[in-house]
């Protein structure tokens, strides 16, 4: 057997992304549900009333609320997060599908703004705290394992709209205060957490030639995410002893675009900056050797006291978890080939494919990345979200035959199970969106992740009835068989 005897196999969501009832029972709203739908060549736009009243729209990449300005929901809007697929009233149905699948583990981000609508009220939210203990228990009842994501791209809004995104010091306690709630509150029923959820997407989603301000803030919003980050692993492992708190990155394979010796430093400077420097702090405790440089590169000087970096050294997380999709190329000489497709940066891989939002099909990438990490931090790894969007026929006797799917993930399994045989520590995997749900970066519902399909549709037209596709099965028998069964 390649793969540990008690291996969670799983699947992944977050809770701006498929639970949707965006205003039910006291929820406050998160920036997502100010967010509009887009394409993978036409952005999300956030709406928002500027000082004079008037209605405005701009694109959510490095989006900044204007002075005076309030973010706003628009009637003749369309925000896919208002319903996403209705898990909050389907997830009885939902968690039995992925228990007929096999599911070992399930993971779920909670929403911040179900707990403490607005972020700072003293007492939390019965309400919201009712509901996670809900589906925590039907989970538990089908003998799947929660791993809750603490923070996925959602806080409340209102804390945004006073504070900014991270860059008031504020933050660290009102997060604390938050993750705590959640450690007392369903201490014994949940064991396994994650801080932040892909926390290096504050940096290494950032062009190269961005402004010394917008790299000022990044690196303070990033500090006061690691302190917060910190005190929260620190304070679960007080709780509870029995709790494993991971970090979560968004893990991109950087491979240098020539053999040009100057490729070979500015591909390595992407991996420090895009996503060692990340993992080091959280894993390690303490800022990396090359922090200096990163930093002098964009005449960066990050608010940090001394109490913050005790804090570092004492919450260092247990496990490293990470997303994988892709990889890319990275060069300093001058070339056109560039990929275009959303969130995709870099030069065209010669030797790769492209999925059609343009992101590098590449599963070799992944046994690299775990085989360089594990030897960087020699902790439990799990890989906690991996999978292909692509767009799926549904065809009229409801079947859906998407093979695709099914190659990328074999394709993914089995290159974990190289890092296995290599010696990697690999404890878990979940793949992302095992429901269909509403994609992060371009708000779509056709960009389809799923083993379960569910009929909503771009527009928000849909049944929101629940379908297995071909891969169902197939993820079934991998399940089955501990993942030696990949036919
Ligand atoms: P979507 C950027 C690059 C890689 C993964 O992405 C990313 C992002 C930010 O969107 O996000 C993660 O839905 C994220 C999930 C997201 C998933 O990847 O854009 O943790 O919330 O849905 C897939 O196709």
């Amino acid at each position: 057997m390649k793969f540990c005897e008690n291996f969670f196999w799983g699947g992944a969501t977050a809770a701006v992304q498929c639970e949707g009832a965006w205003d039910a029972d006291g929820r406050g709203m998160t920036r997502m549900d100010v967010t509009t739908g887009g394409t993978v060549h036409s952005p999300r736009m956030v709406t928002y009333v500027d000082r004079d009243g008037n209605r405005q729209k701009a694109p959510i990449r490095g989006f900044r609320l204007p002075e005076g300005a309030h973010y706003a929901v628009f009637e003749d809007e369309f925000y896919p997060s208002h319903e996403g697929i209705d898990f909050y009233h389907h997830y009885k149905e939902d968690i039995a599908l992925l228990k007929e699948m096999g599911f070992k583990m399930f993971r779920l981000s909670v929403s911040w703004s179900r707990i403490y609508p607005t972020g700072e009220e003293d007492k939390p939210n019965q309400a919201g705290l009712d509901f996670y203990r809900n589906v925590f228990l039907e989970l538990k009842k089908n003998g799947i394992e929660p791993l809750v994501s603490i923070w996925h791209f959602d806080t409340p809004l209102a804390l945004e709209e006073k504070y900014g995104d991270w860059t008031d010091r504020r933050y660290i306690d009102l997060y604390v205060k938050y993750a705590r709630t959640l450690f007392m509150e369903y201490k014994g029923l949940v064991k396994y957490w994650l801080t932040f959820n892909e926390i290096n997407n504050t940096i290494n989603l950032l062009p190269e030639d961005a402004p010394d301000e917008v790299y000022q803030e990044a690196y303070q919003h990033l500090h006061y995410k690691f302190v917060a980050s910190a005190k929260a692993v620190k304070a679960g492992h007080e709780i509870d002893p029995e709790n494993k708190i991971g970090c979560m990155i968004c893990g991109i394979t950087y491979y240098p675009g020539t053999c040009d010796p100057k490729d070979i430093l500015f591909h390595h400077s992407k991996w420090e900056k895009g996503i060692f420097y990340c993992g080091d702090v959280q894993c390690k405790g303490k800022y990396p050797t090359y922090t200096k440089r990163l930093w002098d590169e964009h005449h960066v000087n990050p608010d940090i006291t001394k109490e913050d970096m005790e804090a570092l050294q004492k919450g260092t997380v247990d496990m490293y978890t990470f997303s994988y999709y892709m990889s890319q190329a990275v060069t300093t000489h001058q070339n056109d080939d560039i990929v275009s497709g959303n969130m995709s940066s870099g030069v065209r891989n010669q030797y790769l494919t492209y999925s059609d939002w343009g992101w590098a099909l590449d599963p070799d990438g992944l046994q690299y990345y775990l085989e360089l990490m594990y030897d960087r931090y020699e902790l439990p790894m799990m890989v906690v979200e991996n999978g292909l969007g692509a767009v799926d026929a549904l065809e009229e006797d409801g079947s859906i035959h998407d093979s695709y799917r099914i190659d990328y993930c074999r394709e993914h399994i089995k290159a974990m199970g190289k890092a296995v045989q290599n010696g990697v520590n690999l404890i878990g995997y979940t793949a992302w969106g095992c429901i269909d749900l509403v994609s992060a970066s371009t708000g779509e519902m056709k960009k389809r992740y799923g083993f379960i399909y569910v009929d909503k549709q771009d527009d928000g037209t849909g049944t929101l009835e629940r379908m297995r596709k071909d891969s169902f099965y197939w993820y079934k028998k991998v399940i089955e068989s501990n993942g030696e069964d990949l036919e």
